[in-house]
């Protein structure tokens, strides 16, 4: 397989068996067409932000390489978001979900389009997801010596 783009997804839940969704969503990953799970960050319950009350979320973060172009992969995200029942609130941005998938980072590309923006502009805001990310390339970086 051609060797790729690095992308960061981030993953969150906060509806139903948190768990259960996060790891549906980690094995369908790995299922995509062109596309390898090169590491997994810790799963950390984080306090739900933004303007919605609503339950604590689940969050992780899953490095990827792959050679689906950022609006292919953001078909498959959509896909796997609905198999695990989101439905999304006419209206409601940030609200409960069972399943969030996020395209954080796809190498060093930026897109700025309507429904979709590369990298993800509340990055540098979550705190989580930079902790995760520093995870991530910790566990993926080549050994040296
Ligand atoms: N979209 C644009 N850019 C992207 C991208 N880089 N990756 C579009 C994925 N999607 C992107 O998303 C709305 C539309 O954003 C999508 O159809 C896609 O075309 P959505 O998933 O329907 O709505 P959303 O998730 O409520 O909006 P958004 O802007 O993705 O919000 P976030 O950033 O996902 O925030 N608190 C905690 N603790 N942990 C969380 O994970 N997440 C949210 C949702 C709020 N509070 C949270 C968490
Ligand atoms: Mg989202």
């Amino acid at each position: 397989m051609a060797k790729g783009e690095r992308v960061y997804v981030a993953l969150g839940s906060n509806v139903g068996d948190r768990a259960a969704h996060l790891a549906s969503a980690r094995n369908r990953l790995a299922t995509l067409p062109g596309t390898r799970v090169v590491a997994t960050s810790r799963v950390e319950e984080t306090a739900p932000i933004g303007p919605v009350p609503q339950g604590a979320f689940l969050n992780q973060m899953v490095l990827l390489e792959t050679t689906l172009e950022p609006r292919a992969l953001l078909g498959h995200l959509h896909a796997i978001e609905s198999e695990r029942g989101r439905e999304r609130q006419a209206g409601v941005r940030w609200g409960p979900r069972t399943l969030d998938l996020d395209i954080v980072r796809y190498g060093d590309r930026s897109v700025r389009e309507p429904d979709l923006t590369i990298p993800h502009p509340e990055l540098p805001h979550r705190d989580f997801w930079l902790r995760e990310m520093a995870e991530l390339d910790a566990a993926s970086e080549p050994a040296r010596g």
